[in-house]
C-alpha cells in the first residue's frame, strides 16, 4: 500500500479542514453529514482520476496463501445461497452484443489464471489467498462488452450488488474466480463465482454473481448505500 496516497485520501479530517473545503456550516449534524458525502463523492473522483490500468496489487509467494480463507457476508455461512448447476445461468444484460446466458460448466471453461493476493476487508481484517479463474476483461471481449461504456455492475443471488468503472473492469488482476487454494469455490465463498479485485476492498469483490450489466449509469453498492465510499480502492 503506498502510505502517501493513505494519507492524502485517509480518514480523519478536522471539522474546520471540512468547512473550508465545502464551505458548508457543520455546526448541526445534518450539514456534518451532507459536508462528508460531499468530501465521500470528490474522494471517489480523485481516486478514479488518479487510478491507473498498469498499477498492479503486490502478488505474494504460494506458502504465503491461508488456507483455510475468512469467511466474510452480512449473514451467516449457512444461510449462503446454493446454487445449483443444472439451473443456474448467468444473465447478461446493459450494452453487451452477445446476451445469451451462460451456464456453469461454460464459465469453468474459461482459460484461467492464478492470483495469489490480499484480500482486505473495510471492517478491519486482511488476508493473503490464492484464487484462479478467468480475466474479466477477457470474458467482456468475448461477449462483446462496449468497453467505451463507464460501468460494470452485478448483481449476486443473496441480493448484494455491486459496480466498478470500466478501468477496474479491465484491469489485468480483475478476475471472476471459480476456485480458491486450488479447489472449486466453496458454496460459502461465492460459487460458482466472485469478482476478485486485488486494487478494491473486500466489499467491492461480489460473490454468487447471477448478473453482469455493463452501463453508463454508476451502479449502485450494498455497502456504498450504507454510507462506505463508491470507489474504495486499496
Ligand atoms: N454476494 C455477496 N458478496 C459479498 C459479500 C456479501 O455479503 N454478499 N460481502 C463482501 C465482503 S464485506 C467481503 S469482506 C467479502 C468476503 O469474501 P470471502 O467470504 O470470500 O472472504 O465478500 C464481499 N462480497
Ligand atoms: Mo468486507
Amino acid at each position: 500500500m503506498d502510505f502517501k496516497r493513505r494519507r492524502l485520501f485517509g480518514g480523519s479530517m478536522s471539522l474546520g479542514a471540512l468547512t473550508l473545503l465545502t464551505g458548508c456550516d457543520i455546526s448541526d449534524h445534518e450539514s456534518v453529514q451532507k459536508a462528508l458525502a460531499l468530501v465521500s463523492r470528490w474522494n471517489d473522483r480523485v481516486q478514479a482520476a488518479i487510478f491507473g490500468a498498469d498499477r498492479l496489487a503486490p502478488t505474494f509467494a504460494e506458502d504465503q496463501a491461508v488456507k483455510a480463507f475468512r469467511y466474510n457476508a452480512w449473514y451467516g455461512p449457512d444461510r449462503s445461497p446454493r446454487l445449483d448447476d443444472a439451473t443456474y445461468r448467468l444473465t447478461l444484460a446493459g450494452q453487451i452484443a452477445d446476451k445469451r446466458p451462460w451456464t456453469i460448466e461454460r464459465l469453468h471453461a474459461l482459460p484461467r489464471v492464478s492470483q495469489i493476493t490480499r484480500h482486505v476487508c473495510v471492517e478491519g481484517w486482511s488476508m493473503i489467498g490464492k484464487w484462479s479463474g478467468a480475466p474479466l476483461r477477457d470474458f467482456l471481449g468475448q461477449i462483446g462488452a462496449d468497453t467505451t461504456a463507464r460501468y460494470v455492475g452485478f448483481e449476486c443471488a443473496d441480493g448484494y450488488y455491486e459496480g466498478i468503472d470500466m478501468p477496474t473492469a479491465l484491469h489485468p488482476q480483475t478476475l471472476m474466480v471459480f476456485q480458491l487454494s486450488d479447489d472449486i469455490l466453496p458454496t460459502r465463498y461465492g460459487y460458482p463465482f466472485k469478482i476478485r479485485i486485488p486494487t478494491k476492498l473486500g466489499f467491492k469483490n461480489p460473490k454468487f454473481v447471477t448478473t453482469i450489466y455493463v452501463t453508463n449509469q454508476q451502479p449502485r453498492g450494498f455497502w456504498t448505500d450504507r454510507g462506505y465510499n463508491w470507489f474504495s480502492g486499496i
